[in-house]
Formats: C-alpha cells, sequence, structure tokens
C-alpha cells in the first residue's frame, strides 16, 4: 500500500518537474519562503499600501499613531529600510487607515480614528522625507472614528467604526474629493469596514464585522439594503475586493468569532446574488478564521484568490496564507495551496500581492512578512496540486 502512495505522488511529480525542467535552466532550484520583517514594537500593527510607482509602502501602527515608510529594494520587493512618522496631535490620534490615491497620483489617503478626520498626504521622495499633509477632512457630526479609507471614482470613504457620541449609531463616510460641500453619512450596522465598488452596476457594499452583515448602497438614489451573512455559513464579513476579468464582481471573506472561523468566504455578482465558498482541505482550512481577501490571478496562474485566516478572533483558528483556484465558470474551488505562517498567534491582519511576492502583516507581532517563489510563481507550487488532488489519495486507498 505504502508503495502504491508512492508510485501515484513520484508520477505525478515527474510528469510535472519535466514540464518545468523544459522551461527553466536544469539547475534551478524552486523553492518558495517566508521572510519576517520586524517593525517597530506596538501593540497594533494595522493597515498597509504601496505607494504607487515607488518603492515605498506606507504601513500605520495604530496603538501609537505611527506611520512607518518602508523601502523596497526595487528588483526583489524585498524590505531593506524604514522610518516612523508620528502622525495626528498625539500618540493617541489612532492612526489606520492607509489608502492609495489616483485622483492625487503619489499621494495617500490615512484615517485618524481618533482624531476624527481623514488625511491626505504625500509620503516624500525618499526614505527621510517627512510626509506632508496636503488635505484635511473633518468627519461631520454624528459620524465618528474612521477606520479603513477607500477613495473609489472621485469619492473618499471610510468605515465609521466607534458609536456616534450624538446617536449611538454607526456610518459609512463618503465625500466628493473636488467638492468639500459633498459630504454623506449612511447609517450602517456595527462595524463598518470594508467599502468596494461593484464594477458592472456601480454599487458600493461595506461589510460590517460585529453585526455579521453586508450594507449595499446605490449612490445614485441614496438607498441602503442590508444582506445578512447566513449564521450556518459563517459569520463576521470583514475582507473584501473587487475584481475584474474571469473572478468579476466584488469578493468578502468570513473571519469567524472566538470558538474559530468556518473556512468560508463569497461572492457578489453583478445581479447581486451571493455566492458562498467554504475551502475543503484537512490541514488547516476547517477552522480558517478569513480575515482578509485578495486578488490573486496573473496570467500563468490563472484565477485565484489569496485569502488570510487569522488568530485575531480566536486561537482555533490558524495564521495562514492560502491560495485558492477555481474552475473556468468559478463555481467550485479546483486548487488550495496552504502557507503556514512562522509565528502562530500572530494575529495575520492583511495580505497585498505585490508584482512578484506577497506582504502579510502580524498585528499583534509587529512583523511584516513576505512571501516569495524562486524559479516557479505562485499558482504553480506543485506540492500544492498534489495535496489538494484527492485522487491521489484515494488512490492510496
Ligand atoms: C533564486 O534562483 C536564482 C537562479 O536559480 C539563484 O541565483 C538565486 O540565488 C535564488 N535566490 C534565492 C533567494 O534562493
Ligand atoms: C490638533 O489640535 C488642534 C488644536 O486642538 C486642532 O485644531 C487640530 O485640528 C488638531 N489636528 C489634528 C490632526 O487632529
Ligand atoms: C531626499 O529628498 C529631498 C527632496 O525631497 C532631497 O532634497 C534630498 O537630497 C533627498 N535625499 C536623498 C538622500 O536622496
Ligand atoms: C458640490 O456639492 C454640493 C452638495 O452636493 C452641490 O450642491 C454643488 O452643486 C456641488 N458643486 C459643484 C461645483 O459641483
Ligand atoms: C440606483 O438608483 C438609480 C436611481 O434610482 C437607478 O436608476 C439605478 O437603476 C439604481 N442602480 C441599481 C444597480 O439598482
Ligand atoms: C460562532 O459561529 C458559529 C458558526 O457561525 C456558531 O455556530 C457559534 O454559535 C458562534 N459562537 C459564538 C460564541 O458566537
Ligand atoms: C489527480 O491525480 C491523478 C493521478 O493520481 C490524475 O489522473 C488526475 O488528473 C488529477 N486530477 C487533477 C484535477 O489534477
Ligand atoms: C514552468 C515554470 O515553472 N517556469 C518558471 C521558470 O522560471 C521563471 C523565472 O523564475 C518563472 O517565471 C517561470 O514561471
Amino acid at each position: 500500500m505504502l508503495s502504491h502512495i508512492f508510485k501515484s505522488l513520484v508520477i505525478v511529480l515527474a510528469f510535472r518537474a519535466g514540464t518545468v525542467s523544459s522551461q527553466n535552466s536544469t539547475n534551478s532550484l524552486v523553492s518558495r519562503r517566508l521572510t519576517e520583517y520586524l517593525m517597530p514594537a506596538a501593540a497594533e500593527t494595522h493597515e498597509f499600501a504601496r505607494v504607487p510607482n515607488s518603492n515605498f509602502v506606507l504601513l500605520s501602527q495604530m496603538s501609537d499613531s505611527q506611520l512607518i515608510k518602508i523601502e523596497l529594494d526595487p528588483t526583489t520587493e524585498e524590505p531593506i529600510a524604514l522610518q516612523s512618522f508620528p502622525m495626528g496631535n498625539n500618540s493617541k490620534s489612532g492612526l489606520h487607515g492607509v489608502w492609495p490615491s489616483a485622483m492625487h497620483p503619489g499621494k495617500m489617503w490615512l484615517s485618524l480614528q481618533s482624531d476624527n478626520k481623514l488625511l491626505l498626504v504625500d509620503p516624500g521622495q525618499n526614505l527621510s522625507t517627512v510626509p506632508s499633509i496636503i488635505k484635511t477632512i473633518d468627519i461631520p457630526e454624528p459620524g465618528n472614528g474612521p477606520h479603513c479609507v477607500f477613495e473609489i471614482g472621485n469619492r473618499v470613504w471610510a468605515g465609521l467604526k466607534v458609536a456616534s457620541k450624538q446617536t449611538g449609531q454607526y456610518y459609512v463616510f463618503s465625500a466628493d474629493i473636488s467638492n468639500s460641500t459633498d459630504q454623506i453619512l449612511y447609517q450602517c450596522l456595527n462595524s463598518p469596514v470594508f467599502i468596494k465598488e461593484e464594477p458592472a452596476t456601480k454599487l458600493i457594499y461595506v461589510t460590517q464585522d460585529t453585526d455579521s452583515s453586508i450594507m449595499r448602497i446605490n449612490v445614485t438614489s441614496g438607498e441602503t439594503a442590508q444582506l445578512p451573512i447566513p449564521p450556518n455559513i459563517g459569520s463576521t464579513p470583514v475582507g473584501m475586493t473587487t475584481a475584474y476579468g474571469p473572478l468579476n464582481g466584488v469578493w468578502f471573506s468570513l473571519a469567524g468569532n472566538a470558538t474559530g472561523g468556518s473556512g468560508s468566504f463569497g461572492h457578489i455578482a453583478s445581479t447581486g446574488e451571493l455566492q458562498f465558498f467554504q475551502l475543503k482541505k484537512p490541514q488547516l482550512g476547517t477552522n480558517a478564521g478569513l480575515l482578509h481577501i485578495a486578488d490573486a490571478s496573473t496570467e500563468v496562474g490563472g484565477p485565484a484568490l489569496w485569502l488570510l485566516s487569522t488568530s485575531l478572533l480566536s486561537t482555533n483558528s490558524p495564521d495562514a496564507l492560502i491560495r485558492v483556484t477555481f474552475d473556468d465558470a468559478i463555481t467550485s474551488i479546483t486548487g488550495e495551496e496552504y502557507i503556514s505562517m512562522l509565528t502562530q498567534n500572530a494575529m495575520v491582519h492583511r495580505v497585498m500581492p505585490m508584482d512578484a511576492t506577497v506582504l502579510v502583516s502580524q498585528l499583534h507581532t509587529f512583523t511584516l512578512t513576505q512571501l516569495m517563489y524562486n524559479n516557479t510563481v505562485a499558482g504553480q507550487w506543485l506540492p500544492a496540486e498534489v495535496t489538494s488532488n484527492t485522487t491521489v489519495y484515494n488512490e492510496a486507498g
């Protein structure tokens, strides 16, 4: 029986290894690796984003309201240096959201959750340049506590995470970037996190974590609707991303609760229909608390998503990065690659694909982790294919 297992694996690997070596020099060693980069010590390492067309990543540390500017090697994308800058009036200003502006190329949106402000900053041309504030937007009453910030079209959006001092309610903030009098607050549930646009309908979708529901906003009519997450599928929608091409639509992930996650995530089509998916592989998937999600599609690897399982809500959930692939019609999962984080209970927080590597932030352990493949690319990691193919195990009996 053991020899049968061995034979099946060898056949699969030998065949694929032949394919790889025909396209790569025969002595190239295929590898993948994770590297952890230590950030300044802080209780909460939160959001990060790359400054477009630059070698800088900006990372927020909320507990002391510091903005970390990280310089990347332009060829390898490896972090090579960092410098911190205090943002807001003091260490309690609550720097949280970080998002690139397309309306103001090279500039970045930040949110100061405790100061109740959004900032548009120029991060500066080099590592030591102090970021300069170009625009400040005060969140109007009764709004309170801008958490994540996004730019969609000509508007800046922020989920207001903190209950209003005036009404006790929660709101989503939206403002026209070039018309300071056009500011809107949409009342929502507890608490708004990610805000994304569905490409075909231009409807806006908002994850609301604690109340486990997604809000839909029609910006033209001002109408809002709630799409509750069925509890038998999972809970706590947090991460959300807009995808184009075969994955077209809005994708969101469910982070689970104190007892663990359900390995579930979902898609919203242009028809408004919700479709749910669940990780199947036993390695890590069953308790995965999927906090964040990003498009992992590449020309070589095909349509795919990065999912980030975190121990943030439950230590029953692993800290892991999972790459899922789909069938052509995007109706079922065909492959799952599991990359266990080096430090468990690190409470991984966000995943960001760059050109050739992937960055993951760890909220609890103030580190940034980089996933790097050598002589192959994400989507062609052969062991993932072997572990995803149950035929191999079924044949082994
Ligand atoms: C990646 O592969 C190249 C070519 O095979 C090799 O020169 C390089 O040292 C490898 N880098 C790492 C980090 O393994
Ligand atoms: C800092 O405090 C001053 C005075 O209280 C206030 O006018 C200003 O808006 C604050 N700035 C920020 C970024 O909170
Ligand atoms: C950093 O940028 C400033 C202008 O933004 C420039 O004056 C200075 O020389 C730069 N420093 C380095 C080390 O490149
Ligand atoms: C700015 O927004 C306000 C409020 O929506 C609107 O009344 C006004 O016409 C807008 N101004 C311009 C120049 O579009
Ligand atoms: C949004 O509202 C406008 C105005 O009522 C309506 O014409 C449009 O069809 C709505 N959009 C969607 C996708 O329902
Ligand atoms: C956590 O979520 C699961 C599945 O959605 C549910 O069955 C369970 O009751 C929840 N536990 C708590 C403590 O809310
Ligand atoms: C799974 O592996 C078997 C060989 O063990 C192979 O025949 C089959 O095509 C594989 N299935 C997929 C979906 O790769
Ligand atoms: C089939 C295959 O794995 N090809 C890889 C050969 O190496 C280059 C450079 O590392 C990769 O880009 C290819 O994907």
